[in-house]
């Protein structure tokens, strides 16, 4: 197929519709001559180009050649030395394993000292231990000791204080005095004065509170006074100094003196439930129940002897 391009010059115009291929290379044109130094130039660099690579791929296989040759020497020095420390290593494992073989029956020694050590240690602590709760138990009695003992000092503090009041009363009395006076908020009958407490309280509390007023919980020895109390007492129980605490149905009052006057509401004192030590005074009738002295009772009251 021959070519139809047309190639347009600034100020003519040649067809090359009908020209060879051959020809057409050669085919002396306007600029042609600009061309030719174009491709000596082409052609200069070319060869400048391929010497220079030449150059270089000389320089490469050269250098390639000592690399290799380097690389070789190292790799036999590095067998070389890699090989004897390894064995070194081997040689230092061995000697150390041979050292712990040696070690074991010591070792093992000093495992059967640590558990004897251990059991003996077991043993001595749980001794301790035992002391431990001996001292415990010690300590707990001794504790129980001195809150009794302490219990009965102040019991008998009280009661002595309470004889000399009697006894410097009745001295007074015999020598012609009057004896009616009653601190404030206590009222007189005959030669006591009485205090109605009103707030709830156990009947241990309620014994504290009047031994804080220098007075005692009452102790009702007559219908006489069994009456007054009735009469003034608030219409709610009240606590009186009456207790069984120490022999189960032995009732006593608070200043030593026995049960001679009773004033038992029926069927009572019966101890009921877990026990019932502690006596309160019922509303409305006055009537006695023995009850729990732990629980409360709405009212509690107090007695001195009226000073002269
Ligand atoms: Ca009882
Ligand atoms: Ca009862």
């Amino acid at each position: 197929m021959e070519p139809e391009a047309k190639w347009n010059g600034s100020s003519e115009q040649v067809e090359f519709s009908r020209m060879s291929p051959r020809s057409q290379g050669f085919t002396k044109l306007p600029g042609q001559k600009t061309c030719g130094k174009s491709v000596l130039l082409f052609t200069f660099v070319l060869l400048i180009s391929v010497a220079l690579w030449a150059a270089l791929l000389f320089l490469f296989l050269t250098r390639s050649k000592e690399i290799a040759q380097d690389l070789e020497k190292l790799q036999e020095s590095c067998v070389y030395h890699n090989d004897s420390g390894i064995v070194t290593i081997i040689r230092q494992l061995q000697m150390d394993q041979w050292d712990l073989k040696n070690d074991v029956p010591q070792l093992s020694k000093a495992l059967n000292k640590l558990q004897e050590d251990q059991t003996t240690l077991k043993s001595k602590a749980s001794q301790m231990n035992q002391q431990l709760d001996r001292l415990e138990e010690d300590r707990t009695a001794f504790k129980s000791q001195v809150l009794n003992e302490q219990n009965a000092a102040t019991q008998a503090w009280g009661k002595l204080q309470e004889e000399i009041e009697k006894l410097w009363t009745e001295f007074q009395r015999a020598n012609g005095s009057i004896c009616t006076n009653c601190p404030e908020n206590w009222q007189l009958f005959e030669k006591k004065c009485y205090f109605f407490g009103k707030e709830p309280k156990t009947w241990s509390q309620a014994k504290f509170a009047c031994v804080s007023l220098q007075g005692r919980l009452v102790s009702i020895k007559s219908k006489e006074e069994q009456a007054f109390l009735t009469q003034k007492a608030n219409k709610k129980g009240s606590w009186i100094g009456l207790r069984d605490l120490d022999i189960e149905g032995e009732f006593v009052w608070m200043d030593g003196s026995p049960l001679n006057y009773s004033n038992w509401s029926p069927g009572e004192p019966n101890n009921q439930g877990q026990g019932e030590d502690c006596v309160a005074m019922r509303a409305n009738n006055g009537r006695w129940n023995d009850a729990n002295c732990r629980g409360q009772q709405e009212s509690w009251i107090c007695e001195k002897l009226a000073t002269c």
